[in-house]
């Protein structure tokens, strides 16, 4: 439990330093990497503040590696993460949703033991709409615990190694939400003094919800179970559900980690592994929806046991509310042992 904070006075970097303490072999190296993701979320979200009168709203000439138009804001913001991080000599690697391999750190700065994957601006798409969007980050130590340069194996690890995780939603405020494994806490950017302040103490999801975010265009392309899992949550009469979609997966997510709910892209016969990333996108979500006492999974298994093959791998994500997350495996377990009553009877 969260003791002697004072909500509204916190800055990030005084709780960070608290923080640290509870860490007793901790060098001080992770909270300085911590503290330049805020730095560089800081620049970031002033851009994306005023994108549409700097003309740095809209799509560059260039596609990504997954040969999606990349957005001026997300070079930018990408170009930000890396070189906020890069000169630390406490980073071995980074890897981001717009570079196709992973990012070497400059043969002139030395090299640390953590390694980081982000999606530098996700929901991208949404920038020229004035929608809310964000940065994913999580962080690893290199496997062999020796520092140099990281391998790509050594980024494949599952949600489980996790040191840290967390994103910043630039919307009507920019929110900066992270764990490092003691439970979740949000902090509100003051722009007049430039300072993230402690607004969202020990953040916890509610067990259930009421609120369910799924892009329902998909429906017919989605498998039995998915349909039936909607369609319950849609019919539910003890608790109404109300249907909530940005499109914009931090948004999305950090609404329902405030409120209570579930948020779902499953897999679909355009998507059949998933739209989303597992690396950078479903794994910190899913490390914070865990710590802040919720659950996800890829519709099978969860998503923090699962050990990526690649970087860029995509998978299925149900998130949110425990309880409303199980009711899926529920579905599915009742749907197995249907099928398996009926093949005894033929
Ligand atoms: P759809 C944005 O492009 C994104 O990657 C996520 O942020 C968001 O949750 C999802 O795609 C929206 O996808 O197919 O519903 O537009």
């Amino acid at each position: 439990m969260l003791k002697n904070v004072r909500t509204g006075s916190s800055t990030l970097a005084g709780f960070i330093l608290a923080e640290q303490r509870h860490f007793p072999t901790a060098t001080g190296d992770l909270s300085l990497i911590l503290e330049q993701i805020a730095f560089a979320a800081k620049i970031i979200s002033w851009e994306v503040n005023k994108a549409g009168i700097a003309n740095i709203v809209g799509a560059t000439h260039s596609s990504n590696v997954h040969g999606e138009t990349q957005q001026k804001l997300d070079v930018f913001a990408n170009t930000k993460m890396i070189t906020a991080l890069d000169h630390l000599g406490l980073l071995c690697g980074m890897a981001s949703e717009e570079a196709e391999g992973i990012i070497p750190i400059p043969d002139k700065y030395p090299k640390g033991k953590y390694i980081i994957v982000f999606d530098p601006l996700d929901g991208s798409s949404n920038i020229d709409v004035n929608v809310n969007i964000g940065t994913i980050f999580a962080m690893f130590k290199k496997p062999s615990g020796t520092v140099g340069e990281a391998v790509p194996q050594d980024f494949l690890q599952c949600g489980r190694s996790l040191v840290a995780a967390g994103y910043i939603v630039y919307g009507s405020s920019t929110m900066l939400v992270y764990t490092t494994g003691r439970g979740v806490n949000g902090f509100t950017l003051d722009p007049s003094v430039g300072e993230f302040i402690l607004s969202h103490p020990d953040m916890t999801i509610p067990e259930t919800g009421h609120i369910y975010s799924v892009n329902e265009a998909n429906f017919s392309k989605w498998d039995s179970i998915t349909q039936a899992y909607v369609e319950e949550l849609k019919n539910n009469t003890e608790t109404p559900y109300i249907a909530r979609y940005i499109g914009s997966l931090v948004a999305d997510f950090h609404r329902n980690l405030l409120k209570g709910g579930v948020f779902l892209y499953p897999a679909d016969t355009k998507n059949p592994k998933g739209k989303l990333r597992l690396m950078y996108e479903a794994i910190p979500l899913a490390y914070i929806c865990e710590q802040a006492g919720g659950r996800a999974i890829d519709g099978k298994r969860d998503i923090l046991d699962i050990i990526p093959d690649a970087i860029h791998q995509r998978t299925p994500l149900i998130i949110g509310s425990k309880r409303d997350v199980e009711r899926y495996l529920q579905i599915t377990e009742d749907n197995r042992a249907e099928k398996k009553k009926g093949s005894k009877k033929t």
